[in-house]
């Protein structure tokens, strides 16, 4: 990177944690396409995280977890609260008429100076979504954001991914979901700080409130934080204050209990994710010389060397590569 590049990634980070917009939206961008310069921006902007109480929802697709968010939005510009939203489709950003929907519904928040929002899809996140996200959460964060929320659908393994960086995760249910209660993975079950059953205007979720309860209890996870289960309607705004004040009572309990040990977890899983990352990237992007993976090949084809020997000697050699080295 030239001199010149350098300086002006400097002058973007300085802007952004002056809470700048417009450099906050250009750092994203390079940090989803996976530009050079996006480990110097985390670099820079590292020392200035740690401050944003960063809260995961998920939950099946139409729960309503955008029309939650955008409530919850709400009471929180009502603090005066400078407000993150990431909303996270693995599917394409392009096709998808949720994200459209999304869109508009956080038009008004969208005009607020103190509301980022931000769509990400797997388009133009080379380096894996749920980095990018985690990157972008760190952005969001040293930009002065108070509260950042990351929408993201299902329950796959990229949501979880996605939702281990978030200091509360709150579960989102319609009233039809008591099915799939019993059906729900175990690492919902793990990953849930708060359950919603939102859409209460529309039907009685007593039962499935109780199944929620019932599962609570049966669960074998040891825990000191019972996750509580709650009743919204992000139509009628019904339990949205409430919601709000348990994610507040569920960071002071993470403070109490000492985070550390729990944030130390997070980071071991975010550094073998990077280190796996700049590994399989190396890989690809001819870390090896084709002379000396050749050279291996021939090894291991006249019997010299047994292909798992000639793995490790090819390791060896992968890490030790420097760029410009
Ligand atoms: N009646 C009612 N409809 C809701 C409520 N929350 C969301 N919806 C509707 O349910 C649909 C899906 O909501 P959306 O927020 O996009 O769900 P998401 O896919 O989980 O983000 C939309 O048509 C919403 O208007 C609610 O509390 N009550
Ligand atoms: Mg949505």
């Amino acid at each position: 990177m030239s001199t010149s590049g350098v300086i002006k990634l400097a002058d973007y980070v300085d802007k952004l944690l002056e809470g700048d917009r417009r450099s906050a939206a250009k750092i994203i961008t390079l940090i989803e396409n996976d530009l050079p310069g996006k480990e110097e921006i985390i670099r820079r902007v590292y020392p200035h995280t740690g401050r944003a109480h960063v809260i995961g929802v998920t939950g099946p697709p139409g729960a309503g977890k955008s029309s939650l968010i955008d409530r919850l939005v709400g009471t929180l510009r009502a603090e005066d609260l400078r407000v993150g939203v990431i909303a996270v489709d693995p599917s394409s950003p392009f096709s998808g008429g949720a994200l459209l929907g999304d869109r508009i519904r956080m038009q008004e928040h969208a005009l607020d100076r103190k509301v980022f929002i931000r769509s990400m899809g797997t388009r133009g996140t080379l380096g894996g979504l749920s980095r990018a996200t985690k990157d972008v959460v760190k952005i969001l964060d040293a930009y002065g954001c108070d509260v950042i929320l990351i929408e993201t659908v299902g329950v796959g393994q990229t949501e979880l991914d996605i939702m281990h960086c978030a200091d509360s995760t709150v579960v989102v249910l319609g009233p039809g979901a008591g099915d799939r209660i019993q059906a729900m993975k175990a690492g919902i079950m793990e990953i849930a700080d708060l359950f919603v059953i939102n859409k209460c205007d529309t039907a009685d979720v007593t039962r499935i409130k109780n199944d929620i309860e019932n599962m609570i209890d049966l669960s074998p996870l040891a825990r000191d934080w019972r996750p509580p289960v709650l009743k919204t309607s992000a139509f009628t705004g019904d339990g949205i204050g409430g919601l709000w004040e348990r994610l507040q009572a569920h960071k002071a309990f993470k403070i109490s209990s000492g985070r550390s040990a729990l944030e130390a977890e997070k980071l071991k899983a975010e550094l073998l994710e990077i280190m796996y990352g700049k590994v399989m990237e190396r890989l690809s992007t001819g870390g090896l010389s084709n002379g000396k993976m050749k050279e291996m090949i021939d090894s291991v084809l006249e019997r010299r060397v047994d292909p798992y020997t000639a793995a490790d000697t090819l390791l060896e050699k992968l890490i030790c590569f420097r760029e410009g080295a």
